[in-house]
């Protein structure tokens, strides 16, 4: 059995809806500190639990003989900084409740999302490499790289199946922006298809490397489903995709929306965008499991307004 800690969230709801359909709605428990939607309810089961709280994590994987857990909950960069506390707190406790649990529980694997927020100023800034220095300025960027480390250590000392990624920004229309540097590209959408103005919290040439989230669904499940003698990586290995600006994906957008129309407001998330990579060397993921992202920026615009107005039927 499989339970899902974070079922709610961005990536939470993508994934435990593809983890369903690969071993059956009955076999992923799907928790979140939010009590559940009606629709989560008819999906499969589903437990109410705080990822900080270890004495119910560990109830529930004996309840339901949980043999994997996916560790999806975390406090995002840009709400990270508005909370830092509580930010690092909620990531890194939940992170050592699973690993203490997968150690004693033996069990068979455990998936814990990184990011790129783990580069910093003086990481290299072009094609970034999966082993460089690693200088995070924000609390999100912090708690994923002392989390990375955490799992590497868990791995070779007590021999944790622990398996990572470090996503880009993740596009997806089935869930609202969640507090990342990177939503001005989820949000963007939501305002074209309302025809309104798309007030940008960066500025126009802000390059930044973004997934769309079926790439990242898909990289996750190969990665779980990789022999882990193929893992040269047990920190989170690079995955990149595409790289665009907000100019970029406006008029990828305004292609189909000729009307649409966009402001730059740069803000606080802009100093912590200028510290993330343009792009990323993900060689060592392709060499390893075979990683190949499918979705180009045009082929992600088309796809997700297209898809957008169905499912939040507007
Ligand atoms: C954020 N979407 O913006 C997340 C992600 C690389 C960005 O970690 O915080």
């Amino acid at each position: 059995t499989l339970l899902i800690i974070g079922a709610g969230g961005q990536l939470g709801t993508e994934l435990t809806a593809e983890l369903r359909s690969v071993y059956g709605s009955a076999n992923v428990i799907a928790s979140d500190i939010q009590p559940p939607k009606p629709e989560q309810l008819e999906e499969g089961p589903f437990e109410q639990l705080d990822a900080m709280d270890a004495q119910r994590l560990a109830a529930i994987i004996d309840q339901y003989k949980v043999t994997q857990v996916y560790l999806l909950a975390a406090i995002l960069s840009a709400k990270g900084e508005q909370n830092p506390k509580f930010a690092w707190d909620l990531n890194m406790k939940s992170l050592l409740n699973v690993l203490d649990i997968a150690k004693e529980k033996k069990l068979s694997r455990v998936y814990w999302p990184s990011s790129i927020a783990v580069f910093g100023p003086n990481s290299p800034v072009d094609n970034t490499p999966q082993d460089c220095v690693m200088d995070p300025n924000t609390v999100y960027g912090i708690s994923k790289l002392a989390g990375e480390r955490w799992c590497e250590y868990y791995f070779h000392k007590y021999n944790v199946d622990v398996r990572s990624l470090r996503y880009p920004g993740l596009i997806g229309y089935k869930t609202l922006p969640g507090g990342g540097t990177t939503d001005y590209a989820v949000d963007i959408f939501h305002k074209a298809l309302k025809n309104e103005t798309f007030e940008c919290f960066l500025k126009e040439d802000s390059y930044l490397p973004m997934m769309y989230m079926p790439d990242a669904i898909k990289a996750t499940i190969d990665l779980m489903h990789a022999p882990s003698e193929k893992l040269s990586v047990r920190s989170s290995y690079n995955v990149g995709a595409i790289s665009f600006s907000p100019k970029e994906i406006f008029e990828a957008i305004k292609k189909h929306q000729p009307s649409f129309q966009i402001s730059y407001n740069p803000d606080y998330r802009q100093k912590i965008a200028d510290t993330w990579p343009n792009s990323v060397d993900d060689s060592r993921a392709r060499e390893d499991w075979g990683w190949k992202p499918k979705y180009l920026l045009d082929g992600m615009v088309e796809d997700i307004l297209e898809n957008l107005p169905v499912y939040h039927s507007i």
